[in-house]
């Protein structure tokens, strides 16, 4: 039984654009075809919804060979794939409810590297979380050549596979995309599908249209025009939704109102929203009860989190945009400030290599392995490793570390909403604090409860690391029971309903 019920006025199917695939088909050395589910906390809340909706299909990007292969067995046809724990593929009449439709998008690879080593990831990126100082970005030769040659066809291409998509089913639809790699694919849709219904959804933040001027008017008005071929733009936050509006009226010279949320553009009203992406709260502990996860809080029991010693714990890829570096600097300072702390708390960093072939992202790895190694260091000869750092991609021991440690620590530069707080603070045992960067979508809905850093002040995260380590067990456990609250009154299920019951509208 499929779980979500679309309300009767919207078109169908779904059409779901990502750019990472659900599922990675791949070669194993005995030459077997291995199927796994793909990474990403976005993947992972669209993979489960997509499962409970009725009429679905899916277009992405064929992350190798095998994924080629797999397409080409089903020539003029998207995959059908069981998204279970282990996928699969299965015959197109399949009956089984977790099975959604794929079309795997195949693009040169030159041009994906164009499209998404030097536009989406780091220029996009950069310029949408700040990351940029005043002597960057250097727009040459390389990077018009990556936008016109890259990112543009590449944006093409996948449109052109939604716009299939749709006109296979008979030209009628609810198109939803997602994410900053797909700016220009509304636009050339809404050309080809004029009675599709499309939104997109962009999980990072929107910054002022200031911070658009980095670009060149070619390429930010594209970029603008594009994203407005959507009937609905949708963001986590409020703030992101303003400033997009006011990014069409300063860069574009277009009518918004502020109120309504919404820009007039070609006599057609596109609205911005706002719906604060959450997790799945039953199944996140589900996970936190399995074995896999009970074992390794077992092991970080003994060797970390145990009796008077307290554990801070932050979990992310390694990106300039997390604050890592400044995190630990911070880190460092506090155990200046308290050197009765020393042998008494241990900072726990589970961070996921990001990225790693941007010059800029291997760069940042080599500043936080620096940092650790300094800090580490002050305390050689006290036996005693402040920062226990794991460069390391394991979700049980992600989840393991949210219920063993005493303080989370998300101090974001910037941060669309940060699902890593989220998580924690719902399989947490240990009356954790949060400390949580004001900049953050989930600063929000949990900025309440928890202890707010302001991210470039490494003071003042010294400070509230403090303060969070050393908050009265009462308060702390009742922060945690309401923070808990909130993310199990708004889950994934809520945020996705939402957008459905307003599109519905
Ligand atoms: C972008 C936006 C927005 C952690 N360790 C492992 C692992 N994780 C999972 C976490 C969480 C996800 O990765 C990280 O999500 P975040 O939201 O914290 O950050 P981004 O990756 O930057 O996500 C962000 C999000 O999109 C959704 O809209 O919140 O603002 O930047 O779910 O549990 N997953 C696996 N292995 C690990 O070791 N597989």
């Amino acid at each position: 039984m499929k779980r979500i019920k679309m309300p009767e006025n919207l078109p169908r199917p779904v059409v779901l654009l990502s750019h990472r695939a659900p599922v990675a088909f791949r070669r194993s050395a005995d030459g077997k075809r291995t199927a796994r589910r793909g990474a990403g906390g976005l993947v992972t809340a669209l993979t489960d919804l997509s499962t409970q909706l009725e009429d679905v299909r899916w277009v992405c990007a064929a992350g190798g060979g095998e994924d080629v292969a797999v397409a080409a067995e089903h020539p003029g046809e998207p995959v059908p794939v069981a998204l279970t724990a282990q996928p699969r593929v299965v015959s197109r009449d399949s009956t089984e409810d977790s099975v959604v439709p794929l079309r795997f998008v195949d693009v040169p690879e030159d041009q994906h590297e164009r499209f998404y080593g030097v536009i989406s990831n780091p220029l996009l990126w950069f310029i949408q979380h700040g990351l940029y100082g005043a002597n960057s970005p250097d727009l040459g030769d390389a990077e018009h050549h990556a936008f016109s040659e890259g990112y543009v066809p590449v944006n093409e291409a996948f449109a052109d596979a939604v716009a299939e998509e749709v006109e296979a089913a008979g030209g009628s639809a609810l198109v939803m995309l997602h994410d900053y790699h797909f700016y220009l694919v509304a636009e050339r849709v809404r050309k080809r599908c004029p009675d599709a219904l499309i939104s997109q959804f962009i999980h990072i933040p929107w910054p002022g249209p200031d911070s658009w001027r980095l670009l060149p008017p070619s390429m930010r008005e594209r970029l603008l025009h594009g994203l407005l071929g959507n009937d609905v733009v949708a963001f986590h936050t409020e703030g992101s939704a303003r400033r997009f509006l006011l990014s069409a009226q300063e860069l574009l010279g277009l009518r918004v109102d502020l109120d309504t949320l919404t820009v007039e553009v070609d006599g057609r009203t596109v609205r911005a929203r706002y719906y604060p992406i959450s997790i799945d709260v039953a199944s996140l502990r589900e996970l936190a009860s399995s074995k896999a996860v009970v074992d390794r809080i077992e092991d970080l029991s003994q060797n970390l989190a145990h009796g008077e010693c307290q554990l801070i714990l932050r979990v992310d890829r390694t990106d300039p945009s997390k604050n890592i570096v400044r995190g630990f600097a911070a880190f460092g300072l506090m155990l200046e400030d308290h050197p009765e702390l020393a042998g008494k708390v241990r900072f726990l960093a589970l961070l996921q290599p990001s990225r790693l072939d941007v010059p800029e992202y291997a760069a940042y790895l080599s500043a936080i392995a620096a940092q650790v190694a300094r800090i580490n260091a002050r305390y050689d000869h006290l036996d005693y490793e402040p920062i226990d750092l794991r460069l390391i991609q394991d979700l049980p021991l992600a989840v393991a570390a949210y219920s063993a440690c005493d303080v989370l620590m998300v101090n974001a530069v910037v941060d669309g909403m940060n699902l890593v707080a989220k998580e924690a603070v719902v399989v947490n045992r240990r009356d954790a604090v949060l400390v949580l960067s004001e900049n953050t979508g989930a600063h929000q809905e949990l900025g309440d409860y928890a202890v707010t850093v302001y991210p470039y002040d490494i003071r003042q995260q010294a400070d509230a690391l403090y303060e969070a380590l050393t908050r009265p067990r009462e308060q702390r456990r009742a922060n945690l029971r309401d923070a808990a609250g909130v993310i199990e009154r708004n889950d994934i299920a809520a945020w996705f309903s939402a957008q459905l019951a307003d599109l519905a509208r």
